[in-house]
């Protein structure tokens, strides 16, 4: 059985009521971040004084090619799945381009020359890579998806100043616009239990994590159109699976659901039904830290087998 002990806090979840996305409370709440305004310095990175970063707007030129989005708290594996997918699509022919039109910042750049780097190497990403824009071609050279990672904190943050400042009670403007796109859409949820601020000890910030997916996030969801695919990533670190296999995928879905009751009784009660939503188990590898001549700490992995991205990905494209 998993580890099932849980460290309550006094606090309750946010309580967000509102959905947070029609276009009202978008237009109303949020910030838009455009190169008018001043940075705030929270949301900059200085190199040689010159701004960058946060200021331009992240968005996605052509309209058409489904798109999927890597929805998870900071940690929670997103930029590993997405690598570990890419390589596996890479070994079935597919050819991946990290998209230029994406993001017109340096570190964009700097981002997607780290994720070209570690295609090919068992290096992880290091925790730096904020977003990513992946395209995928097939043989022919037409261009079937889009993979999109954006940071972790843009979902859902565990940072009690952020909180205050009412990060989770906003949706970023270039996530809204994005989901609001006519591209079809997948979305990958992970359900995050074992990272490092452990949501399977913290019900607080578990149920906050929930409530936010549920109240900002699902209801602007084209279901008619996309698909939810539920993930319980880092499948290695609990009874159900390693690397290899998941053993008891029925029961990993037991577990998930006994810590995300309200995500799986909105998803399978009402309008949706299996066409709309899928669970899944995920494991990108087994991590072993390292340093560097410098002292700096970086990650290896062993490569988890090919059967995780190889479903997932049957997933993604089921409705394509
Ligand atoms: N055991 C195990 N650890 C994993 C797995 N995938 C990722 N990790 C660990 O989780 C860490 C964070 O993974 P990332 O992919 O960087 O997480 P992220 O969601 O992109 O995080 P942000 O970019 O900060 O939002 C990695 O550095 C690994 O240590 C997995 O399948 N199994
Ligand atoms: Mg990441």
């Amino acid at each position: 059985m998993p580890r099932l002990t849980t460290n309550e806090t006094s606090q309750q979840p946010v309580n967000v009521e509102a959905s947070a996305m029609n276009e009202e409370s978008v237009s109303n709440d949020i910030p838009q971040l455009n190169n008018e305004r001043m940075p705030q310095e929270s949301e900059t990175y200085e190199t040689n004084n010159i701004y960058i970063g946060r200021l331009a707007t992240p968005k996605i030129e052509n309209a058409k090619v489904p798109v999927v989005v890597f929805f998870g708290p900071p940690s929670s594996g997103k930029s590993m799945i997405l690598v570990r997918l890419a390589k596996f699509l890479r070994n079935e022919g597919y050819t991946i381009q990290t998209d230029p039109t994406f993001l017109n910042t340096k570190k964009y750049q700097e981002d997607c020359q780290k994720f070209n780097d570690k295609l090919n190497t068992n290096i992880a990403l290091d925790g730096s890579v904020e977003f990513l824009l992946v395209n995928i071609y097939d043989k022919n050279g037409k261009e079937i998806a889009k993979l999109l990672e954006a940071p972790g904190e843009d979902f859902y943050t565990t940072d009690p100043e952020k909180i205050r400042a009412g990060k989770n009670q906003r949706v970023e403007p270039y996530l809204a616009t994005i989901m609001t796109s006519n591209n079809p859409k997948s979305y990958v949820v992970l359900l995050d239990l074992d990272s490092e601020v452990s949501f399977r000890n913290d019900s607080y910030h578990r149920d906050s994590y929930a409530q936010r997916f549920l109240n900002y996030f699902l209801p602007p969801i084209n279901l008619k159109r996309d698909r939810i695919i539920l993930l319980y990533n880092k499948i290695d670190k609990t009874p159900f699976g390693t690397i290899n296999e998941c053993q008891n995928s029925k029961e990993a879905k037991e577990d998930a659901k006994i810590f995300y009751k309200q995500i799986f009784a909105k998803l399978t009660g009402g309008f949706f039904n299996l066409e709309q939503f899928a669970f899944k188990t995920f494991c990108t590898g087994m991590f072993s830290s390292h340093f560097d001549d410098s002292g700096e700490e970086y990650q290896i992995y062993n490569v988890a087998s090919d059967t995780y991205p190889r479903e997932l990905w049957q997933e993604i494209v089921k409705k394509w």
